[in-house]
C-alpha cells in the first residue's frame, strides 16, 4: 500500500467560477457560502476531507478583489495570496469556455514555483464537449498546470478524478485533523456567514459589498443556541432597503439564515438581528477586527 497523504489546496480563481460551490461538492458539505454575485467569499475557509489514504485540507479563498483601497480589500488581496503561494497545491478554478483578463489577473498571482492543477468548472453549461480540447489546449499554454481537470461543481462530474489528480500533489505524511473534523471554523463563524450569504441572495446588485455580519452573542442554553447578530451597513437609506417594508425582508433572510444554521448545528437555534449603520466600516481597523480581518 502507498503512504499516507497530507496537505493544504487552495482554490484560487476570478469571482463567480464556482470555487466555494467546488469546495462543498469536494468536501461533501455546505461549507463556503454561494451567491450568484462575485466576491461572495471574504474569508479563507478551511473544509477537510479524510479518507484512508489521504487527508485533503482544502482552503477556499475570495475571487480576486477589486482594485478599492479599503483595509477590507487590501486584507481580501492578501488572503488570495497566502491561498495561492502558501498551500502544497492550487485548484485555479476557471469556468469551462471563459478565460479572460480576469482569469489571467488571477493566474498571475500562483507563483511560478507552485504546484498548480487547472479546474475548468460548470462543464454541464457546456452543450458541445468538443469545444472544450482548443480550450484545454489554450489554457494549457498559460502555465504548466500539473493536470487539467474539467468538472462540474453542480452535479458532481469528475471531482473523483480531481481528487486523484490533487492526491499525487500532496506530501506524504500522517492527518492533521482528526478524521471527523470537516473544518476549522467555529459555529458563531458559520452563523454570521450563513447570514452574510442571504444578503448576497437577496439584495440587489451593490449593497451585499457594503455590508457586513458581526455576532454579538453565541450562547448555547440547553440544545438552543440564541445567537444575536448585527448586520452593519453604512448608511441610513441602506438599512432602509436591507430591513424591506415593515421589516419583511430582513425577517425573511433571517429566517432562512436560522434554518440553514438548525441544519447546520443539528438543534434548535434563536436568531435575533438587526441593522445598524456604521460609516466606513471596510476601513474601520477596530470593527474589521471584531468581524475576523484581523490585522
Ligand atoms: N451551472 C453551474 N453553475 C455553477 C457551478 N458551480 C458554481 N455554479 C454557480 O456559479 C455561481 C458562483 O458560485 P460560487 O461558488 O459562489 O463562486 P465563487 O468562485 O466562490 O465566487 P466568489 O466567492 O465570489 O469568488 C453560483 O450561482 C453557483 O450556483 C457548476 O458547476 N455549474
Ligand atoms: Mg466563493
Amino acid at each position: 500500500m502507498s503512504a499516507h497523504r497530507c496537505g493544504t489546496v487552495g482554490l484560487v480563481g476570478r469571482p463567480n467560477t464556482g470555487k466555494s460551490s467546488l469546495l462543498n461538492r469536494l468536501v461533501g458539505e455546505k461549507l463556503s457560502i454561494v451567491s450568484e454575485k462575485a466576491q461572495t467569499t471574504r474569508h479563507l475557509i478551511t473544509g477537510i476531507l479524510t479518507r484512508e489514504d489521504c487527508q485533503y485540507i482544502f482552503v477556499d479563498a475570495p475571487g480576486n478583489p477589486p482594485r478599492e483601497k479599503s483595509v477590507l480589500h487590501k486584507t481580501l488581496t492578501r488572503r488570495v495570496a497566502e491561498a495561492a503561494r502558501d498551500m502544497d497545491a492550487v485548484l485555479f478554478v476557471v469556468e469551462a469556455l471563459r478565460f479572460g483578463a480576469e482569469d489571467h489577473a488571477a493566474l498571475e498571482r500562483i507563483p511560478a514555483d507552485q504546484q498548480a492543477i487547472a479546474v475548468l468548472n460548470k462543464i454541464d453549461l457546456v452543450k458541445n464537449r468538443a469545444q472544450l480540447i482548443p480550450f484545454l489546449d489554450r489554457l494549457s499554454k498559460t502555465r504548466n498546470f500539473a493536470a487539467l481537470v474539467p468538472v462540474s461543481a453542480r452535479t458532481g462530474k469528475n471531482v473523483e478524478e480531481l481528487l486523484q489528480a490533487v492526491k499525487v500533489l500532496l506530501p506524504e505524511g500522517p492527518p492533521a485533523y482528526p478524521a471527523d473534523q470537516l473544518t476549522s471554523h467555529d459555529e458563531r463563524f458559520f452563523a454570521a456567514e450563513l447570514l452574510r450569504e442571504k444578503l448576497f441572495q437577496e439584495l440587489g446588485q451593490e449593497l451585499p459589498y457594503r455590508c457586513e455580519v458581526l455576532i454579538e452573542s453565541f450562547k448555547e442554553e440547553g440544545r438552543l443556541r440564541r445567537i444575536e447578530a448585527t448586520i452593519l451597513v453604512e448608511r441610513e437609506s441602506q438599512k432602509a432597503i436591507v430591513l424591506g417594508e415593515k421589516g419583511e425582508r430582513l425577517k425573511k433572510m433571517a429566517t432562512a439564515a436560522r434554518k440553514d444554521m438548525e441544519r447546520m448545528f443539528g438543534g434548535k437555534v434563536y436568531l435575533g438581528s438587526w441593522v445598524k449603520v456604521r460609516k466606513a466600516w471596510t476601513d474601520d481597523a477596530r470593527i474589521l477586527r471584531q468581524l475576523g480581518y484581523e490585522q
